[in-house]
């Protein structure tokens, strides 16, 4: 595997905003230490167990994404009253309002692999899509310009289904990994001369696994590449996350607000309530041009 170390520092202290923002604008992420109690990693942990583990209906299903969490989640939504958390998703947006954007919990098993069934999503890709007719929730999500922040609660790890990323893989005109070609709408890439498909390999040239433990925060940006180890580890990888977008963005067509989304601006004290105003909750179902 051609991994070089990197030459510059990653990792940061949760005071230090403005290397964890040049990091993310220049690299595509950074990493921050411990920045959550060991009461609130295991508060967080038995919520993604309480709202997700349910879901499970049978064995052979490995990994569970849920693309609304924090609405489900009471402990998920205190995170917006964190003030170390609140305060980098401010400096990462220029100290400008912001907006919820979105928030997902996964809850991966042992042995959850690559193109594996009922594995979840392991393959190189970007979480960016384009906004090309007809686009879903996720493409108006992920073109907002808001940084992704994780909680990988279980720590990230290349032997417990840990997350690697491509460093640099960020901007508009990156040009892949050497060797490699983009799958249509630059969504993943395959080796040259071989079939189209997403790359599952964890030997892309460049990439870094992202080692953290857990109450360790890692952002990433709208179009950084990453991908996802098989899960050899024994216990289940819980992780949770959350993004924010500047309030000025505009998001063009949008759905409905669903009930679900609705109900968790309600219930948002007054004091958060200007984070929420403009969360628009996700309609997976819902295709641009169709319903406006
Ligand atoms: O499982 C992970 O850690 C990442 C999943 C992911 O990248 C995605 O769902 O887009
Ligand atoms: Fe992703």
């Amino acid at each position: 595997m051609e991994t070089k170390p990197l030459t510059y520092r990653y990792e940061f202290e949760g005071n230090e905003l403005q290397g964890i923002r040049d990091c993310t604008e220049e690299h595509g992420f950074a990493i921050v230490k411990q920045l959550l109690s060991v009461s609130a990693i295991e508060r967080l942990k038995d919520e993604v167990r309480r709202v997700i583990g349910p879901m499970f209906q049978n064995d052979t299903i490995l990994s569970i994404t849920d693309p609304a969490f924090i609405e489900k989640s009471p402990v998920m939504a205190e995170l917006m009253a964190f003030e170390p958390l609140m305060r980098i998703a401010s400096y990462l947006n220029g100290g400008e309002p912001i907006t919820l954007n979105r928030s997902a919990a996964i809850y991966k098993k042992p042995g959850a692999a690559g193109d594996a069934a009922k594995s979840g999503v392991h393959a190189w890709h970007t979480d960016w899509d384009p906004l090309e007719h007809p686009y879903g929730a996720n493409a108006v999500l992920n073109n907002s310009g808001a940084a992704s922040l994780w909680f990988y609660l279980t720590g990230s790890s290349p032997q417990n289904g840990g997350l690697a990323i491509l460093p640099d893989s960020h901007t508009e005109d990156w040009a892949g990994p050497a060797g490699f070609e983009f799958t249509p709408g630059r969504k993943s890439f395959y080796r040259t001369g071989t079939e189209a498909v997403p790359y599952c390999g964890m030997d892309a040239p460049g990439m870094m696994p992202v080692l953290t433990e857990p109450g360790d925060l890692v952002i990433f940006a709208e179009r950084t590449y990453h991908g996802v180890y098989a899960h050899r580890g024994t216990e289940d990888r819980l992780s949770c996350g959350l993004s924010f977008r500047s309030s000025a963005r505009e998001l063009g067509p949008l759905w409905p607000v669903p009930e679900s989304a609705r109900r968790f601006i309600e219930a948002c004290p007054p004091e958060r309530r200007h984070l929420v105003e403009g969360y628009t909750g996700f309609d997976g179902s819902w295709r641009s041009g169709l319903n406006e």
